[in-house]
């Protein structure tokens, strides 16, 4: 039987994986954080997940968790995930979204070295990493040159898979590019817009607090990146792919779209207000992706457009407010 190790089991991308992997009939180990809120309704939705309580930050005790689980697939989605909250802890973020999966690829070329058999690595890179990229849309050959203490430690991890590989170890970078859906907290622009919209369209007024409105993202849906990371796990060889769309909208237009969902109408501008406190220090203006090596070497594409996420995500914040959650 395959048995997997996910990192950041109970984020938006080890929640579907984990569905994806017992479905399977795959054994599935979770490393959780001491005092995670969200392990309780895991481990209920999901009682025949492993899962084991640690701290990425204690090198020691992942290096155990690897040996001990002995995983034939290890996927690192662990770390901080919050660009701007980057801004607030660089030191931290390097440490658990850098160099612990450096931690985890070592642990996992170890455990190689002792059985003898294949330990395939999934790293959760990121298009954050390109910064300001001076060309698009970006590809596996895009310059890495980060502008986000988060975009650093992505950097740092993505340049350690390419160690790795050249050890022998088979590892995925994944350059994952924005990918929402329902699962998203609303700490990430997409779900505080899906979120925000239903209650406007429910009490017919408010307003919708954002940041940079201009900033251009390409914003996929989430189970078709893990599908695509998936595939990158039991691919013959590791290696980069860029994991993306390949189309663009900015804030406004995710704005605009989520309100009209909703049923608010066109006068998105009532109903978004600019809060300079929200923008960035730096931040990109435009992020696409070109998935054509995913395509060609994985047999991947996105399956949901852009509409159609808005769509699923208004109506599951709409539903919530009926349901009165
Ligand atoms: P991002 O996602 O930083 O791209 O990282 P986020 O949704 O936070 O921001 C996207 C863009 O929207 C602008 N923005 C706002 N962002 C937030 N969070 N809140 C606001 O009010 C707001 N207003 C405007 C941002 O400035 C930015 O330009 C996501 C994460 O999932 C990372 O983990 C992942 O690596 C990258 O995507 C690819």
């Amino acid at each position: 039987m395959t048995r997997v190790l996910i990192t950041g089991i109970t984020g938006q991308d080890g929640g579907y994986l984990t569905e994806r992997m017992l479905a399977e009939g795959t054994e599935v180990h979770g490393l959780v954080h001491y005092g995670d809120s969200a392990t309780a309704s895991l481990a209920a939705a999901y009682p025949e997940v492993h899962l084991h309580a640690g701290d990425l930050a204690d090198h020691a005790g992942l290096a155990r968790l690897v040996r001990n689980v002995a995983p034939d697939e290890l996927y690192n989605f662990a770390g901080i995930s919050s660009v701007a909250f980057s801004w607030q802890e660089p030191i931290l973020t390097a440490e658990l979204s850098g160099v612990a999966a450096a931690v985890l690829m070592q642990s996992a070329f170890e455990l190689q070295e002792r059985d003898g058999r294949r330990v395939a690595c999934v790293q959760a890179s990121s298009s954050e990493m390109f910064g300001e990229a001076d060309h698009s849309p970006q590809d596996e050959s895009t310059p890495v040159r980060p502008v986000s203490p988060y975009g650093a430690a992505k950097a740092y991890a993505h340049h350690m898979a390419g160690v790795y590989r050249g050890k022998g170890l088979h590892v995925a970078g994944c350059i994952l590019f924005n990918h929402e859906s329902p699962r998203r907290p609303d700490t990430f622009v997409t779900r505080k817009i899906t979120a925000a919209a239903a209650q406007i369209a429910r009490d017919g007024s408010g307003s919708i607090r954002l940041g940079n409105l201009d900033a251009r993202r390409d914003w996929g849906w989430a189970p078709d990146y893990v599908d695509a990371m998936v595939r990158a796990a039991r691919h013959e060889a590791g290696g980069d792919f860029v994991i993306a769309t390949g189309t663009t909208h900015t804030v406004a237009e995710f704005a605009q779209a989520a309100l009209r969902h909703a049923g608010v109408g066109d006068a998105w501008h009532d109903h978004v207000e600019v809060d300079q406190e929200l923008l960035r220090p730096v931040d990109a203006t435009v992020m696409v992706g070109d998935a054509s090596k995913a395509r060609r070497e994985l047999g991947w594409r996105p399956t949901v457009g852009f509409a159609e996420i808005v769509g699923r995500m208004v109506d599951h914040d709409m539903q919530l407010l009926r349901a009165g959650s």
